[in-house]
Order: structure tokens, then sequence, then C-alpha cells
């Protein structure tokens, strides 16, 4: 099952295919020992720019997830699809419009056992992901709890994603969506560039997700993977399980 494989990454990273990335830095990601690449982002992809990049990724043996943000970029050939739900949009398309259009047009089509829902919390409000979505992102504790709660418990998502894409997060935040679950997976991604914030989302989370500092300073980026690696979660309420 596609969601047991995605319950066993502790580190992926996160590339867009709106950005250049030379092959040597490429290459780095790929051997980096990291569980997954994701190809997925906000702006401008298109059909093209993705397969350019899922060709190059697939070179290597890493597995190679499309986080999908628009029908018109999917591409069969990627080992699963990760599709994205924001529970805080105040835009409902991006709650189950995009995705009832998708399904309207290719419903008959989608392998659905090669699919993974994620139910994403989006908590910066300056990020292009808020922006697109409207999200209600000035939440309270309690709040994110909730909706990591409501994802887990109402529509058995496997995965509850807490985005701060471009800055990096508040710990507290992160520990209340840890505090809404038992069984789905806790993502966290944002601003990751120290080995300090790599080895605290770690213990706050189950999956670390690295994506804007692969541009930035490769090697930095391929560092949190060892950050990652070595850092034991903290227990939350799923201990008991
Ligand atoms: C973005 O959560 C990912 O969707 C990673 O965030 O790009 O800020 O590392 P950064």
């Amino acid at each position: 099952m596609l969601s047991e494989r995605v319950a066993s990454w502790r580190h992926v990273f996160k590339l867009d295919p709106n950005r250049a990335i030379s092959d040597g830095a490429l290459d780095r990601i790929c051997r980096s020992g990291t569980d997954a690449v994701i190809i997925g982002g906000t702006d401008g992809i298109t059909f093209e720019n993705t397969w350019e990049l899922l060709k190059r990724v697939r070179r290597y043996d890493v597995p190679c997830y499309q986080e999908v943000s628009t029908k018109s970029a999917v591409i069969p050939e990627f080992d699963g699809f990760l599709i994205p739900v924001v529970l805080n949009a105040e835009d409902p398309r991006w709650l189950i419009g995009a995705h009832h259009e998708a399904i309207r047009l290719y419903g008959r089509y989608i392998p659905w056992e090669r699919v993974v829902p994620e139910g994403y919390v989006v908590l910066n409000p300056d990020s292009r992901v808020a922006r697109l979505t409207k999200a209600r992102s000035s939440l309270s504790e309690e709040e994110v709890t909730a909706y990591a709660r409501l994802a887990e418990h109402l529509f058995r998502m496997p995965v509850v994603y807490v985005e701060y894409s471009g800055r990096y997060g508040d710990p507290r935040l992160i520990r209340a969506a840890r505090a809404g679950i038992v069984r789905s997976r806790l993502f966290y991604g944002g601003g990751i560039s120290t080995p300090e914030q790599a080895r605290e989302a770690a213990r706050l989370a189950d999956t670390v997700v690295v994506g804007n500092l692969i541009y930035y300073n490769v090697d930095a980026a391929v560092q949190t993977v060892r950050h990652v690696r070595e850092t034991p979660r903290e227990a939350g309420p799923d201990a008991l399980r």
C-alpha cells in the first residue's frame, strides 16, 4: 500500500519544477539518502517542466512522487501522487473544488491505489500557497489541533501536513498538530535551513520536508538528511498505539 510506504518516510526533499537546478545539485539530492523526492509547487507548474524534472530524477533509484497542484500537469510515470487538501483554505477550490473538477474529468483513469491525500494546515500567511488558497493562517494551538483531529478522524487522511513554506514554523503549533492525531503521519515543511531547525522538526514531526534550501545551499540541504535521521521523534499521543 502506498500510504504504508509514505508512513516510512522520515526525510523527503521537495523539488519545484518551476525552479532551475543544476545536474550536480540534483545528483547530490538524489544520492543523499533521503527517503523520497516530491516534485510539486504552487506557481508555473506545467506538464512540460514537471516531465523534464521527472526524467532527470528517474536516472536515480530514489522514489519520486508528484504533489499535484494542477490537473494538466499530472504524469502517470510517478511512483505515486500526493493530493493536498488545504483544510484551512477559505477558497473552497483548494478544499474540494479543484479535486472535484479533476475527478469529474479523469476519475475513471485515476490509479487510486497510488494516491495519498494530505490534510494541509497552511500557517505562513506570506507564503504563495497561503495567498493562493486564502488560508486562514493565524491560528491558535487549539485550532490547529482541531484541524489535525478533523483530518484524521473525520476525513481519515493518512497525512497531516503542517506547512510553513518559506519560513521556519512555530514549534508550539507543530506540537499542537501532533496532539490531534494518533495514526495519521505528521509532515512538517517550511524554512528549514540550519541543523538545529532540522533536528527540532525531526523531534516534532514524523516526516520532515526540505525544499527551498536545496536552491541556495545544496550542501546544507544534503546534511539535513543526517540531522533528521540522527534525531528521534519525541513521544506524542500515538506513542501508546
Ligand atoms: C514546501 O513544505 C515545503 O511545500 C518545504 O518548505 O521550501 O520552505 O523548505 P521550504
